[in-house]
Order: structure tokens, then C-alpha cells, then sequence
């Protein structure tokens, strides 16, 4: 297993890195994983709440569960991690973050270059008239309402996140596949790489001669792939490899 230092040395000398991170970025803010053990996905059917096909069946069970989820994500603080990806970001030696999470906390810790490729909880789209519901207007109507609606045609809007079976932001991943196949590095943090067609991002990059790194707590199945793996938690690491680099948050 790598370690911290080595990844630094990679960073700087195969860098600057792409960035793909997943629900593991965010573990330390409090926000749970989906597939760990204490993730959400063991004890909700993530096809009954987070797939297109349960938002058009009953959309107001969807919005039970995301309701809460919302108010969770938005009570959360970025965390070493997000803080360090932007620092080196400033540094020189990140380029991007393509991100799978939802939770907006790379922007928030001050990364520029963030692509969310499922999405985020800032739009609300209405897919019955086009129009789009802000966050705010959201929570203002989640305060009496299980389920909010658009404005223009009182429909039940649907969170802005790529759902089961939802096609991903067209110029998200259009991004997203030009950026790992020209870098040096794709560096994947925090995810269990099992969700497509971002799954298949780490495979472009070692097919156009790119490194691959991966600092996840568990295995992932392009571990054989990488040049190295850094089973550690992401925030310290993540910290750490700033560090090294002198890219410390405090050259803002
Ligand atoms: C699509 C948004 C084309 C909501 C998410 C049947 C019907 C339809 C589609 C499919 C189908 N069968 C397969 C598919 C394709 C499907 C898919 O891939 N399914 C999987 C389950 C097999 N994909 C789709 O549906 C995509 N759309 O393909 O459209 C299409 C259209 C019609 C029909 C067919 C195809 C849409 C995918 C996006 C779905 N939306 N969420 C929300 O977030 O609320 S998915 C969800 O999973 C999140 O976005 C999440 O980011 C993503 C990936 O999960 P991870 O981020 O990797 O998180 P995970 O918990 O898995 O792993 C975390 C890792 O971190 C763990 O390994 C853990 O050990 C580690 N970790 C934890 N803490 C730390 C840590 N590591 C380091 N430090 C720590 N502190
Ligand atoms: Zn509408």
C-alpha cells in the first residue's frame, strides 16, 4: 500500500491531477458513504428513492427520503480534504475536480474547477413545464410541505441530482472525459468506482497513457491498475499530500 509522501512525489511529478472523488470525500463531514457498511444503501433500496423510475411512480416517497438528505448536506462543513483539494488546486497541481457527490462542499471549501457529473442539490427541475426551483425557494417549501413544487405549473419538482436510469449532464461528462484523458493523473478519492458510466472514467486514462492513483478505504476494481493506492482516510491524506507540496491552505 502507498503512502501519503509517495502520493505527493506522484502528484508533483506526473500532476497536475484530475481529481475524481466520490461519497468517501465527504464520510468526514458527517455525510454517510452509499456502499460501506454503515452507508445509506443498507437499509434503503436505492432503486426506490434515487431511481427516475420511483420519482415518476411516487414522488413523493422520493422526496421523503431526499427531503431530509437536503437538510443533512447542507448541515454539513468541507473538511480537510475539500480544504486540501483546493489549496493544491491554487497551487498549481490540481486541475479539476470531477466530483460524483452532490453535497456542493468542493465549491464551498473553494475549489474553482469542480464538475459535478450527478449533479447537486442548487437546481430543482421541473420536469413537467422546464422551469427550475432555487435551493432556497426548496427549503422554504420543505418547511410545510413533504414535497415542493414549481412555481409555474405546480407540479413536484425533482432534485437536481442524476438519478437511476437519468442520462448524466451531457457537458458535465463531455468535461469530464476530455480532462482524464489528457491528464498525467487521474487521482480517484473516496469511491467504490461501481456506479457508470463515471465507473468508467479511471479506464480512460490508463487507455490514453495516463497514471492512475486511488486513496480509498476499500478496494476498488481498478486497484491492479494503479500506480499506487493509499488505503487511508481521505481528509488527513489529503492534508498530508498538501502539505508536502507546500500547497497548504494558507498560500490562499
Ligand atoms: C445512466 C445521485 C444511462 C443521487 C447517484 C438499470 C437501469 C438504469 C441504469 C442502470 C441499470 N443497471 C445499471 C445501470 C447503470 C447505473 C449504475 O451504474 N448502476 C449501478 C448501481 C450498477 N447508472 C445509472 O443509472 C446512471 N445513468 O446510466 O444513464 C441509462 C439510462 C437509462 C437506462 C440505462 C442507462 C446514473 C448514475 C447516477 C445515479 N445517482 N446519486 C444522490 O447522490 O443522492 S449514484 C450515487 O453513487 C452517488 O452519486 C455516488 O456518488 C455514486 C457513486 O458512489 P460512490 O461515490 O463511489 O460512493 P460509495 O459509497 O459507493 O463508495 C464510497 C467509497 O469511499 C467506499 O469504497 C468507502 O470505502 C470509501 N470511503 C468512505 N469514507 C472514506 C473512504 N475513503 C477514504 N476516506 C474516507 N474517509
Ligand atoms: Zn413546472
Amino acid at each position: 500500500m502507498g503512502t501519503a509522501s509517495e502520493l505527493a512525489l506522484l502528484v508533483r511529478d506526473r500532476g497536475p491531477a484530475v481529481v475524481l472523488t466520490g461519497a468517501g470525500m465527504s464520510t468526514e463531514s458527517g455525510i454517510p458513504d452509499f456502499r460501506s457498511a454503515s452507508g445509506i444503501w443498507a437499509d434503503v433500496d436505492l432503486f426506490e428513492v434515487a431511481s427516475i423510475d420511483a420519482f415518476r411512480r411516487d414522488p413523493l416517497r422520493v422526496w421523503r427520503w431526499y427531503g431530509p438528505r437536503i437538510g443533512g448536506l447542507l448541515a454539513a462543513q468541507p473538511n480537510a480534504g475539500h480544504v486540501a483539494l483546493a489549496a493544491l488546486e491554487r497551487a498549481g497541481h490540481v486541475r479539476a475536480v470531477v466530483t460524483q457527490n452532490i453535497d456542493l462542499l468542493h465549491t464551498r471549501a473553494g475549489s474553482t474547477a469542480v464538475i459535478e457529473v450527478h449533479g447537486s442539490i442548487a437546481r430543482f427541475p421541473c420536469l413537467a413545464c422546464g422551469a427550475e426551483e432555487t435551493l432556497e425557494a426548496i427549503l422554504a417549501q420543505l418547511e410545510t410541505r413533504e414535497a415542493p413544487f414549481c412555481s409555474d405549473c405546480a407540479e413536484i419538482v425533482k432534485p437536481g441530482v442524476v438519478m437511476f436510469g437519468e442520462l448524466l449532464p451531457a457537458d458535465a461528462m463531455e468535461r469530464a472525459e476530455r480532462l482524464v484523458r489528457e491528464t498525467g493523473l487521474l487521482l480517484v478519492v473516496g469511491s467504490s468506482l461501481q456506479v457508470w458510466p463515471v465507473a468508467g472514467l479511471p479506464g480512460d486514462t490508463v487507455r490514453a497513457g495516463g497514471a492512475l492513483a486511488i486513496l480509498n478505504l476499500e478496494e476498488t476494481p481498478y486497484d491492479a491498475e494503479a500506480e499506487i493506492v493509499v488505503r487511508g482516510p481521505s481528509a488527513s491524506v489529503l492534508d498530508e499530500v498538501a502539505r508536502a507540496l507546500d500547497a497548504r491552505a494558507e498560500n490562499a
